[in-house]
């Protein structure tokens, strides 16, 4: 194949600063505590750090709501902390990848401020609208005069009135979040200049926050009602809209084509089709390495959407990510993802997170995914076996779009204990707990009082534990991370699903020049026996989540736990 593209053999970690380690015991993290953790992603063996946003930002949405694109929050520390941190990632022969919120800024931007003011030269930067005559007394809208009927991500209107301007302004997720016009050339203008900088700075790539949505079709048209509530979904107005392609071809000659061979580039794209992620990905079209898609995370959504959770069917789980292997097996690339700072943990929404099987399922989670064609991605703590928190009532959240999404549930008379219920299981928040570094009160995260309360499970799931126990969740990841590195067929291997009408076992091979690997995950809570072609019975091992005979292992586990996957090697 001849391909070396270096970021097919890597995996990133994915660090969200403001739960990862707090160095001055304010109770937030900041950078001088990645720094001084790095360590910890050496000993796990991952190859590039993706930093969740740390510029300044009034946090309506934890940084994701930007005020200077060229500086640190205060927060988390200033530049000389950020240049030491990449010198130090750099010194470890590892790369730093930026998260570019560009879709929106913050409403304190100095462009939005400026834009404010009809007159201005900066009106045409964001979307503004005059209010639309409220024509329809049955309108169902708050003030049924916002320009169109469209939704925000974090519930209620897309759109916000300006007294300053006498107009309404666009925010496809928070107020405090308004939308960039990308058609005016001076937004792209200005976005490039500033990925030059950082890059000159040193980073090496960008992870790019709904990139998909940045082109709009100008028209702004009203969208079909969603569900029983009263707005209407504008996603076909602006998900990979009319221009985006174009859009990213000009970035990637503006900004990228200066460091060939150098960056990653990865593009968070909610609602992306296999189609659509062929194009991003189509080398020849020059426009991104691989995206985030979201169809794996979502089939578990119920009717009622993400906060009403149904179970997932393991053969849904295996047609879906079979066809994003299949359909970018000749052109583009997957990235491979189960957690982040906007999915609740794994291990308890795929997995079984209870006491006797959370190891072992974490694990499995872990070698099925990472053994698929891609480049696979760990969310802090996904490779401790972190869990979802034990969240009492609703002051335990804090996650703008679980706070708002409560308020408009309520609002509309669903019962409080059932929004709780699917806020536990689906929430954000789940993933935003802090770093469990050891049993200490603040989880070894801060001396002081944290931010959001440690996850009290903490006392037994730890990296102090995990690094000391060979059996562990964490030395799990750092062989798989290994396998990945050593063995082409990881990186390069075509992909063939097994089993698909199975409910039990997630089952497929990769083949390479003259290997090929079995990879076998039972996801459930018993063993499963599993019919192979006889060839398989004299393969190699080459990495498994049970005991190996002659381990010193209490052999009721063999009898009762998940069995893991194996690995053999050579057909
Ligand atoms: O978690 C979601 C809400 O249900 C997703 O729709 C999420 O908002 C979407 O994946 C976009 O996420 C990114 O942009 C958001 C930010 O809140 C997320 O943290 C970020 O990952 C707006 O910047
Ligand atoms: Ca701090």
């Amino acid at each position: 194949d001849g391909d070396e593209t270096w970021w097919k053999s890597a995996v990133v970690y994915q660090v969200y600063p403001r739960s990862f380690a707090d160095s001055n015991g304010d109770g937030i993290g900041d950078l001088d505590g990645i720094t001084s953790h790095l360590d910890h992603l050496v000993g796990l063996g991952v190859d590039v750090l993706w930093l969740s946003p740390v510029y300044p930002s009034p946090q309506a949405d934890n940084g994701y709501d930007i005020s200077d694109y060229q500086d640190v929050d205060p927060l988390f520390g200033d530049l000389a902390a950020f240049d030491r941190l990449l010198a130090a990632v750099h010194a470890r022969g590892m790369r730093l990848v930026m998260d570019l919120v560009v879709n929106h800024t913050s409403d304190r931007h100095p462009w939005f401020q400026e834009s404010r003011d009809p007159a201005s030269p900066k009106r045409s930067w964001y979307w503004w609208r005059p209010p639309r005559a409220a024509t329809d007394p049955g309108d169902p809208r708050p003030h049924g005069t916002e320009p169109n009927n469209w939704g925000s991500f974090f519930s209620g209107p897309a759109w916000t009135y300006d007294g300053a301007s006498g107009e309404y302004y666009l925010h496809l997720f928070a107020p405090g979040q308004p939308d960039l016009n990308w058609e005016e050339p001076q937004v792209r203008q200005a976005v490039y200049a500033m990925m030059r900088w950082w890059l000159e700075r040193g980073v090496d790539g960008f992870r790019m926050d709904v990139v998909n949505l940045i082109s709009k079709d100008p028209a702004l048209p009203d969208g079909p009602l969603r569900g029983d509530g009263p707005y209407g979904d504008g996603s076909p107005s602006y998900l990979c809209g009319p221009r985006v392609h174009e859009y990213l071809q000009e970035m990637h000659r503006e900004v990228f084509a200066h460091h060939p061979g150098r960056l990653l580039t990865v593009g968070e794209m909610p609602g992306v089709t296999v189609e659509q992620a062929r194009m991003f990905t189509d080398p020849a079209r020059a426009e991104l390495d691989m995206v985030f898609q979201f169809e794996h995370v979502s089939l578990d959504h119920g009717p009622g959407g993400k906060f009403d959770p149904r179970p997932l069917r393991l053969t849904d789980l295996k047609a879906s990510l079979a066809r994003w292997q299949q359909g970018l097996a000749d052109t583009g690339w997957n990235s491979l993802y189960w957690n982040n700072h906007d999915q609740p943990r794994i291990v308890s929404r795929f997995g079984d997170d209870g006491p006797r099987h959370r190891a072992r399922s974490a694990t499995m989670l872990a070698t099925v995914l990472h053994l698929h064609r891609g480049t696979p991605y760990v969310y802090q703590g996904e490779e401790l076996g972190m869990t979802n928190a034990p969240f009492a009532s609703i002051g335990d959240f804090r996650d703008i779009e679980a706070l708002n999404h409560y308020a408009q549930a309520l609002a509309a008379g669903q019962d409080p204990e059932r929004v709780l219920r699917g806020l536990r299981a689906m929430g954000r928040d789940n993933a935003r707990t802090p770093m469990q570094w050891d049993a200490a009160p603040g989880a070894g995260f801060t001396t002081g009082t944290p931010w959001i309360p440690v996850n009290p499970n903490h006392t037994t799931v730890n990296a102090a534990d995990a690094r000391r126990d060979p059996g562990s969740v964490y030395h799990h990841y750092r062989r798989l991370i290994a396998l990945r590195h050593s063995e082409p067929a990881v990186v390069h291997g075509d992909f063939t699903p097994l089993l698909p009408e199975d409910e039990r076992v997630y089952a497929f091979t990769r083949h390479h020049r003259g290997t090929t690997l079995l990879v076998l995950g039972n996801f459930t809570g018993e063993p499963v026996p599993v019919d192979l072609p006889p060839c398989w019975r004299e393969a190699e091992l080459v990495l498994g989540n049970l005991p190996e005979p002659g381990d010193p292992a209490d052999p009721a586990d063999l009898a009762d736990g998940p069995d893991g996957p194996d690995g053999p090697d050579g057909s």
